[in-house]
Order: C-alpha cells, then sequence, then structure tokens
C-alpha cells in the first residue's frame, strides 16, 4: 500500500458503531464541519463490528479510524489515541446524567433518593468492565459493591427499604451502561425493589422516561453525546444530575499512525 494516500488506504471511511449512538450522529456533524472530510464516510456496524475490525487492523498493523470512546477497554487492550478535535466538535470530556420520568421522586421517594445519592468515579466503572470480560457484568458488579461497601452505604444511608415496588431502569446496551445498571440495580434490589432493565437505544430511552414507561436512568452522556435528546425531551424528564465526570468520545487512531488531529485525514 506504499503508494496510495492515507485517505485512499482508509477507502475514506471511518469505522463506527451502532446508527442509534450519540457519539454516531456527532461524528456525522464531524464530517459536516471538517472540509477535510469532504467525501468521506462513516461505516455503521456494531461495537461489536468495529472491535473485530480494530482488532485485525492491529494484527496486521494497518491504518484504522474508529469512533471510540473512554472507559472502555479498548484503552487497555491496545495503544490507542484519541485524534486531537480543533473543531471541537467532540466537546470536552463529559458527564454521564442520572434521569427520571416526571412523578418518579413523589411515587418512589426511596429510590429517588438512592439514585440522587449515586455518584462514582470512572476507574469504578472501568473496574467492573474490566472485570466483566472474565465474568458476568452482575458478578463483576457484586464484587465491586463488596469491595466499596462504604461508597454503596454512602448512597443508601437513611434511606428507607421499599416493599417489592417494581422499578423500570433504562439503560444502553454499551458495556460502560451494564456496568452502572448492575450496580443500581443491585443496589436496588437489596433496598426491596423489584428491578427491571431495559437496554435499549438512546432515542427510545429517552421517549420511554418522556412517556413515563421507564422509572430512571443512569446512562445519558451529556452535554454532548445524548445532547440532541436532552434537548428534544428536557421539558418531559427529571435531570438529575451527574453521577459520574470525565468520559470522553472522539475519532481514536492506533498509536502507530503517524497522525495526531482530525485535520490530518487528507482530503
Ligand atoms: N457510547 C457509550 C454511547 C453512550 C455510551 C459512547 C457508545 C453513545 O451514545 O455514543
Amino acid at each position: 500500500d506504499g503508494d496510495k494516500s492515507l485517505g485512499e488506504q482508509l477507502d475514506y471511511t471511518i469505522t463506527g458503531i451502532e446508527p442509534g449512538a450519540g457519539i454516531t450522529a456527532t461524528t456525522e456533524l464531524a464530517l459536516e464541519e471538517y472540509d477535510n472530510l469532504d467525501g468521506w464516510e462513516l461505516e455503521t456496524s456494531s461495537t461489536a463490528g468495529m472491535m473485530g475490525q480494530l482488532d485485525s487492523a492491529i494484527d496486521n498493523e494497518e491504518p484504522l479510524v474508529i469512533t471510540g470512546w473512554t472507559p472502555h477497554y479498548m484503552f487497555e487492550q491496545y495503544n490507542l489515541k484519541f485524534l486531537e478535535d480543533p473543531e471541537g466538535v467532540y466537546g470536552e470530556p463529559e458527564f454521564v446524567h442520572t434521569m427520571a420520568r416526571q412523578g418518579f421522586e413523589e411515587d418512589m421517594p426511596q429510590a429517588y433518593a438512592i439514585m440522587d445519592n449515586f455518584s462514582w468515579e470512572v476507574e469504578d466503572m472501568q473496574s467492573i468492565m474490566l472485570a466483566a470480560q472474565d465474568m458476568s457484568f452482575e458478578e463483576a458488579a457484586a464484587d465491586w459493591i463488596e469491595e466499596n461497601q462504604d461508597t454503596v452505604d454512602s448512597w443508601t444511608e437513611g434511606v428507607d427499604e421499599a416493599d417489592g415496588q417494581e422499578l423500570e431502569l433504562g439503560s444502553f446496551p454499551w458495556d460502560s451502561e451494564r456496568a452502572s445498571s448492575a450496580v443500581i440495580s443491585q443496589v436496588l434490589t437489596e433496598h426491596g425493589f423489584d428491578v427491571t432493565v431495559n437496554n435499549v437505544d438512546p432515542s427510545i430511552l429517552f421517549q420511554a422516561l418522556a412517556q413515563g414507561e421507564v422509572d430512571v436512568t443512569a446512562a445519558p452522556w451529556l452535554p454532548t453525546t445524548q445532547g440532541a435528546y436532552l434537548e428534544e425531551y428536557g421539558d418531559e424528564i427529571v435531570d438529575m444530575g451527574p453521577n459520574m465526570e470525565g468520559t470522553v468520545i472522539g475519532l481514536v487512531v492506533p498509536e502507530y499512525m503517524e497522525i495526531d488531529s482530525i485535520a490530518d485525514l487528507e482530503p
């Protein structure tokens, strides 16, 4: 491939994930914002599909540009770097927010109190994501809870037990949210709730929250990744504020690629 330009080698393609992801919409925006990306395309597939392509690119030391984010084990498994984003399309490091349907606080004050207290660090989520490579998210979350009982106690302190009330916890089908939901559902279950976890696309989750079909979620990344949905549904949803700080989305390449910025992707 020695004679080919980088763009040619990549077939002017960014390798992405599910069409419904916030990072997919943000990358479509980047394709519009960056003049040098004229003629480039985002190929959507699934997170597993993208990870498979990354794995074979790295095996062959070939170039690849993916839509990446952290926390994710891709950064533990491979040497990767975020491309600089001089246009600021992907925003600053983000927050993960807790959100409820209207009336949740009145209907389930104990669950509301626990969810309002729920907050943790990127390192906590990451350790569960890593452990869940070799076990289920439920087991990884149970281990984490056991090792972090003080943190968990600070969420539930002084909150009365519920009496088997049914609670719908909304979440996303990505590992980061499998980790948070596994922790939250175990804590709420131990506190007397009958919890069902729904892993759905961001658009479905926001709709379900607005319609009151889902009680609460700790999944959305803001202000950028799911920002458009908060704008659309903000009036019909209760934003309870951040539960975690420091997530990042962007375009990611293997360390061995000799580019540093989205602006370096040749036209
Ligand atoms: N993600 C993980 C999601 C949110 C959490 C970055 C893949 C997205 O909507 O893009």
